[in-house]
Order: structure tokens, then C-alpha cells, then sequence
């Protein structure tokens, strides 16, 4: 009995402690599973979505190169009109699908045509335009799919930007003569007016620059250098707001006469390089006397004319006048009137020196002849005067007696 009452101690205590670690296990035989089997059905799952993802990309999409940055950049203002445009991509690329066509470069009209190079180590493509940008304009950059890199890939599409460029730093030349002091352009003339040789006249030019950035100016130089002249010009750099003098001079030694030369000042203006500016002067003749004789209306040319008195009678007295004119425009002054030649004695003159001829006058004199016996005489009268290139003028005479 006492047995009994044991084994039945033992077993109820049993099934109390067995049962609760029998529930015990059946939740953990039961849960455990499906914790791992979730767990693992959600790895699958994730694994099956990488490896779906995997495989799609390797398959259906293409690689593209792309632009990483650009300058000037996209919408930017106040660029400099010397700029140079860059393009970094993501990839190296060919450098032989780069040109006019692939990387092109507007105003909205005109290309703009320049040379492109290429950075490699950076994946940069440049752009350096043949002539600075013109300023205050809009430029549009277009990059077609044509770029490739070096696996013949492209962008998934074209590319394009646009910029404005600021004010253009550049030199302006302006010029101003000596009056009025109004500029004056290219291709106008300047008048010095005539004068007189060997007198001059000269004009004091300015050289202005009126631009944002030095002008060099090489040069000042006539067509004609004979009639003008320039003072000693050496290439000077005038910087913005700067001004330089020159000094033109004319001389005519051509006269008279109207002289033409062309100025030409070279510097480094952009749109006037060779300023051009037409001379203009009128050389006159001096004022001069012009000596002129005439007999009966004919003209007497020194030393070859002759006043011939005809044939006399012994003890007759021939008489014939003689005009003097002064045909130039200054007064013809007479200081000697000598008869020479083989028979001075038989010829004889009222003319009386000095004498003064103004211009456009004239005056009378006679030569008188009489010779005492038969001859045939000869003799000349020369006449010192002021005319430049006949100041001896020279008359030749004749008369017969018999
Ligand atoms: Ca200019
Ligand atoms: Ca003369």
C-alpha cells in the first residue's frame, strides 16, 4: 500500500512537471520552424529579387555617358568674351567623334567655329573659340549622341546649354584732329587747306583709347612721305582712358598742286586695326614776277629773238618800241639794261633802271638805231630782273645803213 501511495506522489508530480515541459518543447518544436522557415523564405525572396535585378541590368540596359558639369554654366550671365568652354564627362572619350557637327556652339545664327582639345586624365573636353565671343550675346552649346566614348557608347540623349557673355574687354581706338576737335573715323578726310613752298603746316592728332583694355598702337605711316610727314612715331601702349599726340606735317614740294596721302595708324583695335585717314593739301606756287617782252605783238623769247630796226639811211635815227609786261604775281623788278654785243655804240635805250613792273602791268621803253655810214650792225640788250629763271633776258638787235 505504502508502494502504492508512492508511485502515485510520483506520478502525479511527474505529470505536472513533464506536462508543463511538454508544452514547453511543443512550442518550441512548432514555432521554432516556422520562425526559420519565414526567415528563410524571406532571404529567397530577397536573393531571387537581387538576382532579378542583376539579370535585368546586365540585359536590357544600355550604359550611358554623361555630362558632369559644364562652364560657362547652364543660364550664367556676364561671361567673359574670352572664355573658354569645358565639358566634363563621366567617361574617357573619343576624341575623333568631337567636332563642329557633335559639339556645337551658336549665337542662334552664326556657328562659331574654334579648336577643340581634350583632357584626358580629367575627361574634359575643351573648346577654345578661333576670336573672342562678341559681347552681350546669348551662345547656345549643343553636344549631340554622336560623342562617343572609347567603347562607342553615347549619352541617352543630346545635351545642350546656354550662356550670355558681358561686355567685351577690349581696346577702342578714336581719333581727333586738330580742329575741330571732333572725332573723326576711318576712312574720313582731314584737309590741311594750301600753302605755300617752302612754307608748312602741321596738325597736332590725339590718339585715344576708349576701351577697357590696353591699346597697342605699332604704327603711324603715309602713302605719300614726300609732300607729308610724320614726327618720329615709336609703338606706344595707350592705356583705357589714355591719350598719345602725333605731329603731321605738310610740306609741298610737289607744286602746285593738290597732294594726296593716306595715313594709316595699325594698332590693336579689334574692328580698326588699320585706322585709316585720308590727307589732303594744296600746294601753291610762290608768288613770283614772270618777265615777258613783246615787239609789234609778237613775243620775245631771250636769247633768240631780235628787234630788227630795218634799213636806213646814213644819219637816220630807227626807233622801235618795246612792251615789258610783269605776267606773274609778284613785282618784276628791273636793275640793269646794258646793250652789248659787236656794235653796242649804234643802239641806245630810254629805258631807265631801276624800274618796277607790278603784277599784270606793263610798260613802254624805246630802242633807237642810226649808224653815220653804211653797216650792217649787230648788238643785244640784256635786261637784270627778278624773274627766277630769266633774270637775264636778253634781246638781240639788228639794223643796216647803206
Ligand atoms: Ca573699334
Ligand atoms: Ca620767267
Amino acid at each position: 500500500m505504502g508502494r502504492l501511495v508512492e508511485l502515485r506522489l510520483f506520478l502525479k508530480r511527474l505529470s505536472y512537471f513533464r506536462l508543463g515541459r511538454f508544452f514547453n518543447l511543443v512550442i518550441l518544436f512548432a514555432v521554432f520552424p516556422a520562425i526559420i522557415s519565414v526567415s528563410y523564405c524571406f532571404r529567397e525572396d530577397v536573393l531571387n529579387k537581387v538576382e532579378s535585378y542583376n539579370s535585368f541590368d546586365a540585359v536590357d540596359v544600355p550604359y550611358y555617358i554623361e555630362v558632369i558639369s559644364v562652364v560657362p554654366a547652364n543660364g550664367t550671365t556676364g561671361i567673359a568674351v574670352t572664355s573658354v568652354i569645358a565639358v566634363e564627362f563621366n567617361d574617357n572619350i573619343d576624341m575623333a567623334t568631337v567636332n563642329s557637327g557633335t559639339f556645337s556652339v551658336t549665337d542662334g545664327v552664326t556657328p562659331v567655329s574654334g579648336v577643340f582639345s581634350y583632357e584626358s586624365q580629367i575627361k574634359i573636353v575643351k573648346f577654345t573659340p578661333a576670336s573672342d565671343f562678341a559681347s552681350s550675346t546669348s551662345y547656345t552649346v549643343t553636344l549631340t549622341k554622336g560623342i562617343l566614348n572609347l567603347a562607342g557608347e553615347s549619352m541617352a540623349s543630346d545635351y545642350s546649354w546656354s550662356f550670355t557673355t558681358g561686355l567685351a574687354l577690349q581696346p577702342e581706338i578714336y581719333v581727333l584732329p586738330p580742329s575741330p576737335l571732333v572725332e573723326i573715323f576711318t576712312e574720313d578726310n582731314y584737309n590741311f587747306g594750301n600753302d605755300v613752298n617752302p612754307a608748312t603746316k602741321t596738325a597736332i592728332f590725339t590718339i585715344g583709347n576708349s576701351g577697357v583694355s590696353d591699346l597697342n598702337v605699332s604704327g603711324v605711316t603715309l602713302s605719300d612721305a614726300v609732300n607729308f610727314s610724320v614726327s618720329p612715331f615709336t609703338p606706344v601702349l595707350i592705356g583705357p582712358g589714355g591719350t598719345i599726340n602725333f605731329t603731321l606735317t605738310f610740306q609741298p614740294v610737289i607744286i602746285p598742286g593738290i597732294q594726296n596721302s593716306v595715313l594709316t595708324i595699325t594698332s590693336t583695335d579689334p574692328d580698326e586695326g588699320s585706322f585709316v585717314i585720308n590727307l589732303t593739301g594744296e600746294g601753291l606756287a610762290s608768288p613770283a614776277p614772270e618777265i615777258q617782252f613783246t615787239n609789234s605783238g609778237v613775243i620775245l623769247v631771250s636769247p633768240v629773238s631780235t628787234v630788227d630796226f630795218g634799213t636806213l639811211v646814213p644819219g637816220d635815227t630807227g626807233s622801235m618800241a618795246i612792251l615789258l609786261h610783269n605776267i606773274g604775281s609778284a613785282d618784276l623788278v628791273i636793275t640793269g639794261a646794258v646793250i652789248g654785243g659787236t656794235d653796242p655804240d649804234l643802239f641806245s635805250t630810254d629805258f631807265i633802271v631801276p624800274a618796277t613792273v607790278t603784277p599784270g602791268a606793263t610798260l613802254m621803253f624805246n630802242m633807237g638805231f642810226s649808224a653815220p655810214a653804211a653797216i650792217n650792225a649787230r648788238a643785244t640788250i640784256t635786261f637784270q630782273n627778278n624773274d627766277l629763271n630769266e633774270s637775264l633776258f636778253t634781246i638781240k638787235l639788228k639794223g643796216r645803213v647803206k
